[in-house]
C-alpha cells in the first residue's frame, strides 16, 4: 500500500488531473492528458515519486503514456469533473449483462424516482461486482444499498457503455426502470 504521504499526493493528483487542472497552474488537453515534466514542476515531486504514487495507487486511477516525441504525458483515467472539458476518446464497449452500483441509503429514493444520473461528473460510474461497488458506496455511507444495473438490455436498446482503462464502466444515465435493489 501507499504511505500516508503518497495517499496524500494521490489525492492532489486526482483534484488536479480530474476536477481543478487551473489550481496547480496546469492545463489538460483536449483528451485529459498533461505532459509530465509540467506536472512534476507544478506540484515538487521527482519522477520517482510520481511512479511509486501511479503504479501503487489502489484502482489504477492514473494512466502515463509516451509520445512519438519521446516526451511522457499523464492523465486521469475517469472519475472528472463535468465542468472539465476533456474527451477520453473512450471506444464505445460490449457491457456485461449485468453491473452494480453502490450508493448511500438516502439516495434510494430519489435514484428509483428519476434514475442514475451523472451528478457533477461526465458519467454514472457502474461497478462490475458487488464488492466494488459496495466499496465505492462505502466512501461517503456506513448504510450502502448496491442496485442491480441491466447493463444488457440498456445496450440492446442502444445505451452507449464505455469502459475506463482501469475497468470502470461508464454511461450517461440509467433510467429507474432499469435498476433494482440487489
Ligand atoms: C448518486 C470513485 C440521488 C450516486 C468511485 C452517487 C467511482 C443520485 C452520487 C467514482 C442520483 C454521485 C464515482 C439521483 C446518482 N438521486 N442520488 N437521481 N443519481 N446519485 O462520487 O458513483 O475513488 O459522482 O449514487 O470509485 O459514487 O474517486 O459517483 O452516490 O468510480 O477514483 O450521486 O468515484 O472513484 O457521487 O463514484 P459520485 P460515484 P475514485
Amino acid at each position: 500500500g501507499l504511505s500516508r504521504e503518497q495517499v496524500r499526493v494521490s489525492r492532489r493528483l486526482a483534484l488536479v488531473l480530474r476536477h481543478r487542472p487551473e489550481s496547480a497552474g496546469l492545463a489538460l488537453d483536449a483528451n485529459g492528458w498533461v505532459p509530465v515534466a509540467d506536472l512534476l514542476a507544478a506540484l515538487g515531486l521527482t519522477r520517482d515519486e510520481l511512479d511509486l504514487v501511479v503504479a501503487g495507487n489502489d484502482k489504477a486511477r492514473f494512466a502515463i503514456a509516451r509520445r512519438d516525441d519521446g516526451t511522457d504525458w499523464i492523465r486521469a483515467s475517469q472519475g472528472h469533473s463535468r465542468g472539465v472539458d476533456v474527451d477520453l476518446g473512450l471506444e464505445p464497449a460490449e457491457p456485461p449483462s449485468v453491473l452494480f452500483h453502490g450508493t448511500p441509503r438516502d439516495n434510494l429514493a430519489s435514484i428509483l424516482r428519476e434514475g442514475l444520473r451523472p451528478r457533477s461528473r461526465h458519467h454514472v460510474h457502474l461497478s462490475p461486482d458487488v464488492p466494488t461497488a459496495l466499496n465505492v458506496g462505502g466512501r461517503r455511507s456506513s448504510d450502502v444499498v448496491v442496485l442491480r444495473v441491466a447493463a444488457g438490455e440498456l445496450a440492446a436498446g442502444g445505451h452507449v457503455f464505455h469502459r475506463s482503462a482501469n475497468g470502470v464502466w461508464l454511461t450517461s444515465f440509467v433510467p429507474a426502470e432499469r435498476l433494482s435493489e440487489e
